[in-house]
């Protein structure tokens, strides 16, 4: 195969690789994209793209006989996973030994199958994570930047008080103001107003018909209708879906080339292919974007690749938990599945969380208040390469993990206890009452300004840039895709001005 020589290739179409996408065709260099999910624009035999949470079917997850839905249980019954057929479907699952990572596949990534919580992070802590970045540049410039063009609008204050569909969310802000916490509104990506006649009857349903995690067929905005839709509108970029980056190398004249297997939709591999660019960009996300470094530089491919590579991540303290509420407490049968209200005590100095307040839709009423807390677990894990199976190995352990639950039980303690409440112990599976051992916000692993430098230039590889979630060493105290999209942002404009200008 010879190299097929473009002028700039980037892995991944999610956030880091979404923006990298755009801003290159925008300067017009001919761009090529990796991904190794698929394209979500075909109808299934339903007439439907994304399958729902409820039915699960082929769609759901990369490559399995079995859904793994973070909730594995309800009433200790197995009842929310199905069985499917092994198809490249939208939401993975990566186990490590004592962690495992949600992540979205498909040109998108993460944004396809996430709950669309558009945060920009607390400035204090977003310098105390990334004291290099100018915060007064990021606030001013980069921050409305990705704001703005993610399409991120809010839930208009008044529908929220008054629709059933957000019942759930203000049962949990009483009992959060009984205990003295403050709630917020998160803003979203979600088109409220499309929610709106969701809820009216005039449009079709998805966030009000329970789909999330297995992608929204309407209403949301994920990358595939905003930088990636402008991106491809350059006319400058092309998207290869079902190519899996498996190996970086230099060339002797300082270009790189990547080497890619194309699977089919059964997951055989049917072509190895090998893309030759001046300039790469990474945005294979925290995991993606580690594996590929780790290795090159363990198998002797890219050899002066610091030893930073693999260090510094962080599941961004996530933890879950649910709380059974009293009889008279009702949440509600019909629940939106976008979260728009978090429990704020990020300022409490002696425990600092931000806990969103998240639907659990079943069409039922189960008095279930659920939450995904945001802690601030100083932990951090390493990624090692495993020669053995070529892939990567995670140092993180389960007492890593007890940081973060042991923060959100301070906190949801304090509002059991003046509610009188408890908590639900059937929800994931041996009698848990906080799952610490997922994520959704994996972070980290080629953290800016020490594998990289300060605009995510990789050190030791002149010519290859990071642009996703491995940039962020491992917290960032609210929900991620905001920060990597206005970091990527700024290295996009930095690179181009400067790199390109030589
Ligand atoms: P990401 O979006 O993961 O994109 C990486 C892309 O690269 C994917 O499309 C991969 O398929 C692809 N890829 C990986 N390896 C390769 C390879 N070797 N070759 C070719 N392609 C490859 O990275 N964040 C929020 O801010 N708000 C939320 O409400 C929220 N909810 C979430 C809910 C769920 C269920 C999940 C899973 C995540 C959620 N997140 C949320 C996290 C957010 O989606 C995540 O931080 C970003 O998607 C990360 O962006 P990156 O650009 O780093």
């Amino acid at each position: 195969n010879a190299p097929e020589h473009g002028t700039a290739l980037v892995v991944g179409t999610g956030y880091g690789g979404a923006v990298a996408a755009l801003r290159l065709g925008e300067a017009g260099i001919r761009t090529t994209v990796l991904e190794m999910g698929a394209l979500w624009n075909r109808s299934g035999p339903d007439g439907r793209v994304f399958c729902s949470t409820a039915a699960p079917d082929h769609r759901s997850m990369w490559f399995r006989t079995r859904t793994e839905a973070p909730l594995a249980t309800f009433l200790w019954l197995d009842v929310v996973n199905k069985n499917i057929s092994p198809y490249p479907g939208v939401l993975d699952r990566v186990r490590f030994a004592d962690m495992s990572v949600f992540v979205g596949r498909g040109v998108g990534g993460g944004s396809l199958v996430n709950g669309g919580m558009a945060v920009t992070p607390q400035r204090a802590y977003f310098s105390e994570m990334l004291p290099h970045v100018d915060a007064d540049e990021m606030y001013r410039t980069y921050f409305p930047r990705a704001n703005a063009m993610l399409g991120v609008n809010s839930i208009d204050p008044a529908w929220f008080e008054t629709t059933e569909w957000y019942r759930f969310s203000r049962v949990s802000r009483k009992h959060a103001a009984r205990a003295g916490l403050r709630t917020t509104f998160v803003p979203n990506v979600y088109d409220f107003g499309y929610m709106q006649r969701e809820a009216a009857g005039t449009a079709v349903r998805s966030a009000l018909g329970g789909e999330v995690i297995y992608g929204n067929n309407h209403g949301k905005r994920s990358l595939d209708r905003t930088y990636l839709a402008a991106a491809l509108g350059t006319g400058n970029v092309t998207i290869e879906t079902l190519h899996r980056a498996r190996a970086v190398r230099r060339e002797r004249d300082g270009t790189y080339v990547v080497t890619a297997d194309r699977i089919d939709l059964a997951g055989k591999v049917v072509e190895t292919r090998e893309f030759g660019c001046e300039r790469l960009f990474l945005g294979a996300g925290s995991l993606g974007t580690t594996e590929l470094l780790l290795r090159a530089r363990e198998t002797g491919a890219l050899p002066g690749l610091s030893d930073e590579v693999g260090r510094g991540w962080g599941p961004n303290g996530n933890v879950m938990t649910g709380r059974a509420n009293h009889l008279w407490d009702t949440v509600g049968a019909n629940q939106s599945t976008m979260p728009v209200m978090g429990i704020d005590d990020r300022d409490n100095p002696d425990n600092p969380v931000f806990a969103e307040i998240a639907p659990l839709p079943t069409g039922l009423e189960h008095w279930v208040s659920l939450y995904l807390a945001i802690t601030r677990n100083p932990e951090r894990g390493t990624f090692r390469y495993d020669p053995a199976t070529d892939g990567v190995r995670l140092d993180w352990n389960r007492a890593q993990s007890q940081v973060s639950a042991a923060s959100a039980k301070r906190l949801f303690d304090r509002i059991n206890a003046r509610n009188a409440t408890i908590y639900r112990y059937d929800l994931f599976g041996g009698n848990r009452t906080f799952a610490d051992d997922f994520t959704y916000h994996p972070l980290g692993g080629c953290v800016l300004g020490r594998a990289t430098d300060d605009y995510g230039r990789v050190r030791g590889a002149p010519g290859v840039y990071v642009t996703d979630g491995s940039l962020v060493p491992g917290s960032i105290g609210v929900n991620p895709f905001v920060t990597i999209t206005a970091l990527a942002e700024r290295t996009m404009s930095r690179v181009i001005a400067e790199d390109y200008a030589r």
